[in-house]
């Protein structure tokens, strides 16, 4: 099995460098905006390009990743809605599951019936404990996986569902509002987690400015993913991705 993004990102976290995502849904991108995005990317040193979506509604998946992979080198890390977003040409999948969640089939469900066509993919595997956090507005996420995320305001909820995400095995700890959140996870929910857990912190929902990158980075955020915002101004990954690689190196030089 290989383990080369998921060891990236742990030296990345051992050594305080802070790590951008764009994040690409197969149903909300053209030929166009996707190649505009790869190029964007590419030009800002993006780390990894997540790669799903809540939904597919378009028949888009595995011609998408044909595109990204061939335009550029940046590894592809499926970040799946379903057990139907799986693709051999990716370099790796978030093995999810929500332990936010009292939803059986996406705690353990999912997993099961995925795991032959993961065994067989090839992909690198990354298990990660994922964990929705109410951002003030209904998202996709909330919708389709029936239910409840982890009040805005409750860091000692997310605290222990972190630690028990860690001594189950996860590797990585995905801390999210969902796509589209009107609010990001609170600074002090990210410290908190991070600073209770040796596991890479990966941040998302509803980043929309390179400032609320940099602030969640410098809260202990690991790794940022930007998906909404950079589909509505794909010009915007640049100084995101600057910012983000900035409060790395300049912690460094403390
Ligand atoms: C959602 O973390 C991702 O799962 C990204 O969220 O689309 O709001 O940037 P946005």
């Amino acid at each position: 099995m290989k383990h080369t993004i998921y060891q990236d990102m742990q030296a990345a976290r051992l050594a305080g460098i802070k790590k951008f995502s764009i994040l690409i849904d197969p149903d909300k991108v053209t030929p166009e905006s996707l190649l505009l995005t790869i190029d964007y990317a590419v030009k800002a040193n993006t780390d990894y390009i997540f790669f799903g979506g809540s939904l597919l509604v378009n028949d888009a998946f595995a011609e998408c990743i044909d595109v990204i992979k061939s335009y550029c080198n940046i590894p592809v890390v499926i970040f799946p809605g379903s057990i139907l977003q799986i693709d051999p040409k990716a370099d790796a999948i978030l093995y999810l599951s929500l332990l936010s969640g009292r939803n059986p089939e996406l705690l353990i469900g999912q997993q099961v019936a995925a795991a032959p066509a993961l065994r067989n993919s090839g992909l690198e595997i990354i298990s990660t404990g994922y964990l929705l956090i109410d951002g003030g507005n209904a998202t996709t996420v909330s919708y389709i996986s029936n239910t409840l995320p982890i009040p805005h305001d409750k860091n000692d909820i997310a605290v222990c569902t972190a630690w028990a995400g860690e001594m189950l095995g996860f590797k990585l700890i995905y801390l999210d509002t969902g796509s589209g959140a009107m609010k990001t996870v609170s600074e002090s929910m990210v410290t908190q987690v991070s600073s209770n857990i040796s596991l890479p912190l990966i941040v998302g929902g509803g980043i929309n400015t390179a400032s609320k990158a940099a602030a969640l980075c410098e809260a202990g955020a690991d790794i940022i993913v930007v998906g909404s915002s950079i589909e509505k101004e794909p010009s915007l990954i640049v100084s995101m991705a600057e910012a983000v690689h900035a409060v790395g190196i300049s912690r460094k030089q403390l």
